[in-house]
């Protein structure tokens, strides 16, 4: 009797998982990154709609309590980094490449006064908002960053279309609110002490380029 009501509760909740995560939400709506939330419902969670994991954390939009936070992972254990961050930006951007004014975005300029080019990097980035105090933190492999020695290189997070950009969920706090917002960085690159900065953006939004 006991195992027949233990099977009927499994049943009974699997039967909910699947109406939760089918028809519910709308069974023949996009989920373009296959996490189980339509993109629809990414715009309305603030996750990203071609990212399943969109804070970072391993744990899937869908099956993550807090999909747009994760606390700080990075180890600060390491030799002092032979890397700086010389300049952060997230407003007035500007496309050294192009020569023109860039669409807001997190921008970094790294630099390594060590005898070797560096690899191995990841972020962690916070942003808080001034007048919710919501705060969205993301963890990131930087895959394919490098800096060579005694040189630079630049870190974005846009809408990563361009070769070496790395991409930024387009329903964050920091796209869709107005208010000021303060960021904190911290990179690292693997057996380095890691490196912080903090950035405080003005009210109001991304602006497009002009
Ligand atoms: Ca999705
Ligand atoms: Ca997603
Ligand atoms: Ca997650």
């Amino acid at each position: 009797m006991t195992l027949k009501k233990h099977i009927s509760t499994l049943a009974l909740a699997s039967i909910l998982g699947l109406s939760l995560v089918g028809p519910s939400l709308g069974q023949s709506a996009t989920d373009s990154d296959g996490d189980g939330v339509p993109d629809s419902a990414e715009v309305l969670l603030g996750t990203d709609p071609m990212v399943a994991d969109t804070d970072g954390d391993g744990q899937n939009d869908l099956a993550d309590a807090d999909p747009t936070f994760m606390a700080n992972p990075i180890d600060t254990a390491g030799a002092p980094a032979p890397f700086a961050i010389k300049e952060a930006l997230v407003e007035n951007n500007f496309d050294y490449a192009a020569n023109k004014i860039a669409s807001d975005h997190l921008e970094l300029l790294v630099t390594n006064t060590g005898t070797t080019p560096l690899t191995g990097f990841s972020i962690y980035y916070s942003v808080k908002d001034g007048d919710s105090g919501k705060i969205e933190g993301t963890f990131r492999k930087l895959d394919g960053f490098s800096v060579p020695a005694g040189g630079e290189a630049r870190i974005h997070f846009d809408d990563g279309s361009v070769a070496g950009h790395f991409r930024a969920n387009p329903n964050s706090i920091y796209i869709t609110s107005q208010a000021a917002k303060t960021f904190e960085v911290m990179l690292k690159a693997d057996g380095f002490a890691p490196v912080s900065a903090e950035i405080a953006k003005d009210k109001g939004g991304a602006e497009a380029a002009d």
